[in-house]
């Protein structure tokens, strides 16, 4: 099962990373004016993630929780991994700074490692990679510098680097996903931003903004529970559809493609 499409890079990903939440996971950064439900909660959530993750064939390294860094579990924002090289991150919420470490610990096994260096800051959050382009988003956490450097870091690795300015939500891939194929999966408010322009774009329907968020990996496509417009949209694509509830993650903040890191 290990090979097949990739959605983070050109070659078939057999591996991912992911973190336990941890009992004070409620105190991480969020928006969001709904407290999540608990830890039973999303502790059952993430464990139906990790589940689905290696029915698509990936094989996973479940890490502890950190209890300095309540949001550690959304390892995805910790470093951007390419068939060639790990660059970690350096996070752009001050609060965070410090996850990365423990995450190019496991990195380090399997990838060369380069570092984001202040005063550069990026979140993985912002960076979609796909077989030849690396689109960085600029957003609250990463800067014009964090994307310059990712940039420098990536071009040798035979990637092209376009920015995007978000807009609107924490990252730019709460609005926007690489579905493989050259088919992009996006938000109604950046359809038309010009780097899309090249992709065959699927619009989430107005009021399901939070599904733009949903991974693709082999020929698995886990999506969000409850979008039921998006479900329809992307069921021609012939894919095996996981919906995963994730109510108590969103509440932080985060989806689907924030909990792991795949390669
Ligand atoms: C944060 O605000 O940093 C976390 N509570 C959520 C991070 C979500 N990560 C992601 O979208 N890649």
């Amino acid at each position: 099962m290990t090979q097949g499409f990739v959605c983070d890079g050109p070659l078939g990903v057999s591996r991912a990373v992911a973190r336990l939440p941890g009992p004070n996971f409620s105190a991480g950064l969020t928006t969001c004016h709904q407290a999540p439900r608990g830890l039973a909660a999303i502790l059952e959530q993430h464990a139906a993630y990790i589940r689905a993750l290696e029915t698509a064939g990936l094989s996973v390294t479940l890490m502890p929780p950190e209890i300095a860094h309540p949001d550690a579990y959304f390892v995805e924002d910790t470093a951007v991994v390419t068939p060639g090289l790990a660059v970690i991150t350096r996070p752009g919420a001050a609060a965070r700074r410090g996850e990365e470490d423990a995450i190019a610990g496991v990195l380090g096994r399997y990838r060369p490692l380069a570092r984001i260096q202040p005063p550069g800051t990026l979140d993985g959050g912002d960076v979609i990679v796909t077989e030849t382009q690396v689109l960085v988003g600029l957003s609250g956490r990463t800067n014009p510098e964090g994307a310059r450097q990712l940039e420098g870091l990536l071009a040798p690795q035979g990637y092209a680097t376009a920015t995007i300015p978000v807009g609107r939500g924490l990252h730019l891939k709460s609005s926007a996903n690489y579905l493989g194929d050259g088919r992009m999966l996006v938000t109604p408010a950046l359809a038309r931003h010009p780097a899309f322009r090249a992709f065959d774009r699927l619009v989430v329907p107005e009021g399901e903004n939070y599904a733009a968020n949903s991974l693709r990996i082999n020929a698995h496509l886990l999506i969000p529970r409850g979008y039921p417009g998006t479900r329809r949209l992307l069921e021609p694509l012939g894919l095996d559809l996981v919906a995963l509830d994730m109510e108590d993650v969103r509440r932080m903040d985060g989806g689907l493609t924030c909990l792991s890191l795949r390669f």
